[in-house]
């Protein structure tokens, strides 16, 4: 029974129109893919897999770094594998592209025309509607609506072409959901709140209790303690310029630990990695919009690109690889201190640290 509302069969018929034919598809989810773009590229290219027969190859770009998504991957066995490990060859052989939680205009993937290169394109996002203009325009493209996932939109894909949920691609999808949407807790509506119990039947809630609690890297630790070290308070609004990070989801991750505290409205993280800045802005408060602050300060950089929407946000900021340690950090601070003005830190503002030691007192 598809989801009230949202029967999508109509849409199933258009999206195998343009793939029907392509016997081998590359499927690609943005740079550095979280659990959500990572379970909808699974369920589409096994949507295909499934009604055409056609094989496919699932590929990220970037990193994939947080232990949840590595341990997602590995539970489910889920065939992904690096962009930068596919050849000339390996592209070659591929006849049509599907890109997921991201679309061609965003500048947060590995889907070029040169990687199209005439192939037909498929894409599946929940974020806002893109234009095309001056860029790749999809032959099959479902985007924006009123869905809090990707994985969402997936599992409606699923459910009306008839492809029954496989274990791993139901756990997947149902990981997805609940972490884009904090656990139904976030920018949701009906559709993934049917999507998530719809899903529950299927999904090995062992594996996702695994999944959400891995074993972490002892970096991962250092790392944090260095994170609230040098995260600063203004008002409450916190600050933290992480330096060079090892995985750049450790940016998203810090903003999302720091927003934790009593008193933070406003997390801002801003790391580097390789040739790129990271940032990730969150906000704990539905009058304000992450994604809104972090478009209109990066439309000011013309190496930039951000996305996001209401409570979470990101951008990356692209870095002449010529360019000194010195020159980065200084870049790192202006944009730090060009999104912290823009949540409203006051120019002059002094600066507090953000740990307070309590030290041995017990709460009360
Ligand atoms: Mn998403």
């Amino acid at each position: 029974m598809p989801a009230p509302g949202h029967d999508l069969r109509p849409r199933v018929e258009a999206l195998l129109d343009v793939a029907g034919e392509a016997r081998s598809v590359l499927v690609c989810t943005h740079d550095n893919p979280d659990p959500d773009a990572i379970a909808s590229g699974f369920a589409l290219g096994e949507l295909l897999r499934v009604r055409t027969g056609a094989t496919y190859t699932l590929a990220h770009g970037g990193v994939l770094g947080r232990a949840e998504n590595r341990a997602m991957v590995r539970a489910l066995k889920i065939p992904l594998v690096p962009f930068a490990r596919l050849d000339v060859d390996d592209l070659d052989a591929f006849d049509a592209v599907g890109l997921v939680d991201t679309q061609p205009g965003h500048g947060n993937h590995r889907v070029t025309r040169e990687v199209v290169a005439g192939r037909r394109l498929l894409c599946i996002d929940h974020h806002p509607a893109r234009t095309y203009e001056g860029t790749l325009a999809p032959d099959y493209a479902d985007v924006g609506g009123d869905y809090g996932s990707t994985s969402t939109m997936l599992t409606c894909y699923l459910e009306a072409a008839d492809v029954s949920f496989d274990p791993a691609v139901a756990t997947a999808l149902f990981y997805g959901i609940k972490s884009d949407t904090r656990d139904l807790g976030r920018e949701v509506g009906d559709v993934d709140v049917w999507a998530y119990q719809h899903l529950v039947a299927h999904t090995d809630m062992g594996v996702v209790s695994q999944i959400e609690h891995p074993r972490l890297p002892r970096g991962y630790f250092a790392a944090l303690s260095s994170a609230v070290r040098k995260a600063r308070v203004f008002d409450d609004v916190v600050v933290c310029d992480l330096g060079s990070v090892y995985v750049p989801d450790l940016v998203a991750e810090t903003a999302d630990w720091l927003l934790l505290a009593e008193g933070i409205r406003w997390s801002i993280v801003i790391g580097e990695h390789q040739n790129d800045v990271f940032c990730s802005i969150r906000v704990h408060d539905r009058r304000f919009s992450a994604g809104k602050l972090v478009r209109e300060v990066v439309a000011a950089w013309p190496t930039g690109s951000a996305g996001g929407h209401g409570s979470m946000a990101g951008a990356r900021v692209a870095l002449d690889p010529g360019m000194p340690a010195t020159g980065r950090a200084k870049l790192r601070r202006r944009l730090l201190i060009e999104l912290a003005r823009a949540a409203g830190v006051p120019q002059g503002a002094r600066p507090r640290p953000f740990a307070i030691d309590v030290g041995a007192v017990a709460p009360e």
